[in-house]
């Protein structure tokens, strides 16, 4: 029985040939896995459990039919959905992690994060991380309007898109200082995440820790990362 993994799928609120192979991947190979991890941005943006259960409906039932059958799933929040909130995982009957979570995988002590915390030389970028995990600025968010929501998230994203242009590539990546001491800090040998949708596996200390990178989805190339008894295997959908 094998553990499936996936992140930054930035399924759009409108229909998408992305969300229509998400759908299929529930349908098909998650049915046979054991346990599901979700690391983050599976959505484009999440404003708010009322909202989101509505736009990304065939979505859940889909991830609620495959807890159903037995399938554990677990979803951590990314920067784009970070507002996932208790209807989401009652609704799927997913597990909400907590970014960073230490488990044991495909025999390996292993770290999984969506990825961003790691981002260290982004400072504006941890600022605004630090203002929208704070509770009492989500509180203010979730009392508004759904269109105040939608046009607040709307510019939040062509802000960031536009300031991705303006900052040099190297920022945005992890930090290598903040991954060596996450691996020294949990006690692992392996480090999963996403975020920074520059899918690789990194290996360090000739080959005794590896980072593995897992690649964002696009209308070209949509895969997940598949652990198992004989290791860890990048499955392509698309
Ligand atoms: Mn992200």
């Amino acid at each position: 029985m094998s553990v499936l993994l996936l992140s930054d799928l930035h399924l759009p609120a409108q229909p998408s040939r992305l969300r229509d192979v998400f759908v299929e991947f529930l349908e098909g190979p998650a049915r046979s896995a054991k346990q599901v991890f979700i690391l983050g941005d599976l959505f484009e943006y999440w404003i708010g459990d009322d909202v989101g259960l509505q736009v990304y409906a065939r979505e859940l039932s889909r991830l609620a039919a495959l807890s159903a059958k037995g399938v554990a799933v677990a979803f951590m929040r990314g920067n784009r959905d970070f507002l996932v909130g208790d209807a989401f995982a009652q609704i799927t009957g997913a597990t909400l992690l907590e970014d960073p979570t230490r488990l044991t995988l495909a025999g390996v002590p292993t770290l999984l994060s969506h990825g961003d915390l790691y981002c260290t030389d982004d400072l504006a970028y941890q600022r605004w991380r630090r203002i929208s995990r704070n509770p009492l600025c989500q509180a203010v968010f979730r009392a508004l309007p759904r269109g105040w929501r939608e046009r607040i998230a709307g510019n939040l994203r062509s802000q960031s898109a536009s300031g991705k242009a303006m900052k040099p590539a190297g920022i945005m990546d992890v930090n290598e200082g903040a991954i060596a001491r996450a691996f020294a800090q949990h006690g692992v040998t392996r480090i999963i995440h996403g975020h920074t949708h520059r899918p690789a596996d990194h290996r360090y200390d000739g080959g005794g820790r590896e980072r593995i990178v897992l690649a964002d989805w696009r209308p070209d190339r949509m895969e997940y990362l598949q652990a198992d008894d004989d290791g860890l295997r990048r499955v392509q959908l698309v």
